[in-house]
């Protein structure tokens, strides 16, 4: 089903204050405002009604929204992140999906982030990972299996979530990470694999038939063209700083 809907934050002043493990150095608020509205403003020419959230400086991952719920056509999950400091953020994300969608919960002793949820179809995927542990998981589906999605859990051992490493961009096909391409869990995928000095670029976005993908990772750009996928290519570097990728900054439904 198309998305029609989308949700945004504005990156706040603090936002450099974030989690990170990235040693690209601190981002600039400015060209992280600008490459925010750069994003929105694609979703919108995508056909999207996006809404743009306030920001909030007291937490300052916020616009990273995507960890804070899991949106499906029938109901919108509010996740527990697994960094304490952000466990905040899902107070004021449910009071606006309360609008959209009824909603059900991530409770302790479970912690999820959206960044390791991975939908292909009916069919979704979960990282374990430094922030989903398995009670978060088998929460996640139990309430994806009352609306008839089959979920499956994928240890991680590495990177901060498992669609920073593998992201499904249509027809069948996942975009890997190296450590993925051979993966038992995918293996009826056809898989296209970044090499390793792109990683970075494996989070790349499907809406709606086009992939957002971030600038300035030219091998991944020609190996998604030569594959016949149309890509649009947008600025992500402020928030890459901040260990974020396009993904993380909607919620998309
Ligand atoms: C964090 O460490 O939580 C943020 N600085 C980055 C979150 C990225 N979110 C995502 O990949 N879904």
């Amino acid at each position: 089903m198309p998305f029609t809907h989308a949700i945004c934050r504005l990156p706040a002043r603090t936002f450099a204050d974030g989690l990170t493990s990235s040693k690209l150095g601190r981002p600039d608020f400015a060209q992280m405002r600008l490459q925010h509205a750069a994003y929105v403003s694609v979703l919108r020419k995508l056909g999207l009604d996006v809404m743009v959230l306030e920001p909030l400086p007291e937490y300052p991952d916020a616009h990273f929204v995507e960890d804070a719920a899991v949106v499906t056509p029938e109901v919108a999950i509010i996740t527990r992140p697994g960094a304490l400091a952000r466990r905040g953020e899902v107070d004021h994300i449910q009071e606006v999906l309360a609008q959209h969608r009824p909603l059900a919960f991530i409770r302790a002793p479970g912690t999820l982030d959206g960044g390791d949820v991975l939908q292909v179809e009916q069919q979704f995927y979960v990282g374990l990972s430094a922030r989903t542990n398995r009670a978060g998981a088998e929460q996640l589906t139990a309430i994806l299996a009352e609306h008839g999605y089959g979920c499956t859990a994928v240890p991680l051992t590495a990177s901060l979530h498992l669609k920073s490493d593998v992201n499904y961009i249509g027809r069948d096909t996942l975009l890997v990470t190296d450590a993925w391409a051979e993966a038992p869990v995918f293996a009826a995928f056809r898989k296209l694999v970044v090499v390793p000095e792109e990683a970075y670029a494996a989070n790349t976005l499907l809406v709606n038939e086009r992939l957002l993908a971030p600038q300035g990772f030219p091998q991944t750009h020609a190996q998604l063209r030569a594959a016949g996928f149309e890509i649009i290519e947008v600025a992500a570097s402020e928030a890459r700083k901040m260990d974020g990728g396009l993904s993380c900054l909607s919620l998309r439904f």
